[in-house]
């Protein structure tokens, strides 16, 4: 299991950005993010492949890399870097075969024991969360804690690629990387204030630049 990840990871939302997804990429990479995950829950899948294909067309422009979540015949279509899962969605080891070794492949985990069983699956990434209390997703699963994660991070190793979601803004930003986390995942905090999205993820990305 291996990626380089960078220590942000932003989420795009089209409902809190008010934004496309092209637009939203576009101002995260101007303030320096460099992995951004697409993440869409209302759009057909043709709308979506659509806006995907700007968005990626952004991302490469600024060379960061482009990660879809949900849906690995998206992801593939595009020739994007990755696709992200969550526990309902196709099983990983299923994506490894259909999209080859060179693919990113995230998958997202709500407690330790799930965290643990998927370490030995073809991922590159595990996702743990929601860290702290969230309203960017539906029926969030219960709260990991500071104190989850850092179980979590023991459990797995020094090694295994760990991103936290889940409620990670500024102020807490720093903690939960010290807590054990790679990367911390981000949708409001970033969104929230279209206007200020590239000055956020700027600001965020020098805050946890040594952290
Ligand atoms: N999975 C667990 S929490 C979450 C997802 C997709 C939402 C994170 O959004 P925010 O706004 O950063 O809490
Ligand atoms: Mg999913």
């Amino acid at each position: 299991m291996r990626v380089n990840l960078p220590k942000i990871y932003p989420i795009t939302d089209r409902r809190i950005s008010g934004l496309s997804h092209a637009a939203q990429v576009e101002r995260l990479c101007a303030g320096g993010a460099t992995f951004i995950q697409l993440r869409e829950k209302h759009l057909s899948p043709r709308e979506f492949y659509r806006e995907a294909v700007e968005a990626l067309e952004v991302a490469r422009s600024h060379n960061a890399r482009l990660i879809i979540n949900d849906r690995a015949d998206i992801a593939l279509a595009l020739r994007a870097d990755g696709v992200h899962f969550g526990q309902d969605d196709l099983p990983p080891e299923a994506a490894r075969a259909l999209l080859g070794e060179d693919f990113i492949i995230g998958y997202s985990t709500h407690n330790i024991e799930q965290a643990v069983a998927v370490a030995k699956l073809p991922i590159n990434y595990i996702a743990i969360g929601p860290i702290f209390s969230t309203a960017s997703k539906e029926n969030p699963d219960p709260i990991v804690g500071l104190d989850g994660l850092r179980r979590v991070r023991a459990e797995l190793g020094e090694s295994v690629p760990l991103v936290a979601i889940g409620g990670i803004n500024f102020t807490n930003a720093r903690n939960v990387i010290s807590s054990g986390a790679s990367a911390i995942a981000i949708i409001s905090y970033l969104l929230e204030e279209p206007s200020q999205i590239s000055a956020r993820t700027e600001s965020l990305v020098a805050e946890v630049l040594n952290a």
